[in-house]
């Protein structure tokens, strides 16, 4: 899509934007369906890179300790905990710039998708720059998603972050892209960038080819230490257009309502499901920041009538005898 249309659509007076949004939702997405997923930082700070909002850089004194690597053990018995607690992705996020085939810890990640790729769950890790090589062995280990955000504008993105540039972040997604892997990609909003660059973020999403299977949209969570930590929050109005916007130009995407929740009353975030948003962060942490509670989403789940999504078998279509079934009704 185009900015100029993209901008046609955001512009809408909001109950007819959301009435838009909500019907692209219905002609492709079970109706009362979210997904779950739990995220868990696999290895935890000391990263090389500045992004401005990341509580994990070791630019900034954030108060986050550098940790190594976790082991596939104890990754994969919190993912068995959160498949018993109705998760059905698991996304493992480490911090560091990237990691390359050879290096001990890339060995270590492959198995540890190797296990938690049996348990049934989709499978999403979230590394840092990739090569080709390693996007094919991930592959094969078992990832279904790669988690790689572009985060804002092509034009905002230097002043969020100076050790790699938006090209390298789209370098690496055409890696994943060729590999075979899901794309899972989206960004940040509340970074001090106009509503235009969020559009424009929006613009270069909608031009990857193939989509991308899941768009997070998170919320700046303003991290103490860091560039960006008084940044106020963001107008839950401009979220849910973005959020009825993102599901109308890519409507087979899952749009996540990422980082940020705990900012949102249950009346906005239930507007942000009325848009088109189908897919949540579940569990009381995400990487190291706070997350609404168990027990608070299940409520809120129930009260709306929401029920978490099974995951995607990857081969058979929604209405196939599969126990697995999928989630997407195309
Ligand atoms: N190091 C990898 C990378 O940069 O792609 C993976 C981990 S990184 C923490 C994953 C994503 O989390 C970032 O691209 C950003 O979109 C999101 N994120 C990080 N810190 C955040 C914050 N304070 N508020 C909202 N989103 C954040
Ligand atoms: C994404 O878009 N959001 C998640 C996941 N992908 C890896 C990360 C959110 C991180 C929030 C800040 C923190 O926990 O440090
Ligand atoms: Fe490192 Fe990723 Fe945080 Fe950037 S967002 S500092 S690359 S962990």
């Amino acid at each position: 899509m185009t900015l100029r249309e993209l901008q046609a659509i955001y512009e809408t007076p909001f109950f007819d934007l959301i009435a838009r949004s909500r019907k692209a939702y219905l002609d492709h997405w079970k109706k009362s369906e979210v997904q779950l997923c739990t995220l868990l930082s696999i290895k935890t700070g000391g990263c090389s890179e500045d992004c401005g909002y990341c509580a994990q850089s070791a630019r900034y004194n954030t108060g986050v300790e550098r940790e190594t690597l976790m082991s596939p053990e104890a990754i994969e018995a919190v993912a068995v905990r959160a498949r018993e607690n109705g998760s059905t992705r698991f996304c493992m996020g480490a911090a560091w710039k990237g990691v390359r085939n050879g290096d001990p810890r890339f060995e270590s990640v492959l198995e540890s998708v190797r296990r938690v790729a049996k348990l049934g769950m989709e499978v999403c890790v979230t590394l840092g720059q990739l090569g080709e090589k390693e996007a094919v062995q991930l592959k094969d280990a078992g990832v279904t998603a790669y988690n790689h955000n572009i985060d804002t504008s092509p034009e905002h993105y230097p002043n969020i972050v100076t050790t790699h540039t938006f090209q390298d972040r789209l370098d690496t997604i055409g890696h994943v892209q060729k590999s075979g892997m899901s794309v899972c990609c989206g960004g940040i909003i509340g970074m001090g960038e106009t509503e235009l660059d969020r559009l424009k973020m929006l613009e270069v999403l909608t031009n990857f080819d193939p989509a991308p299977e899941s768009v997070p949209i998170n919320c700046l969570m303003p991290m103490p230490g860091t560039p960006l930590d008084e940044q106020p929050p963001v107008d839950i109005f401009q979220l849910v257009r973005l959020i009825a916007t993102t599901r109308i130009a890519l409507p087979r995407a899952k749009v996540r309502l990422s980082a940020g929740r705990t900012r949102l009353t249950r009346e906005g975030q239930a507007l942000c499901f009325f848009a088109g948003a189908n897919s949540i962060f579940y569990g009381d942490k995400l990487l190291t920041a706070a997350n609404p509670g168990v027990d608070d989403d299940r409520a809120l789940l129930d009260e709306l009538g929401l029920t978490p999504q099974p995951p995607y078998c990857g081969e058979h279509p929604a209405d196939s005898e599969c126990g697995a079934a999928m989630a997407c009704l195309s």
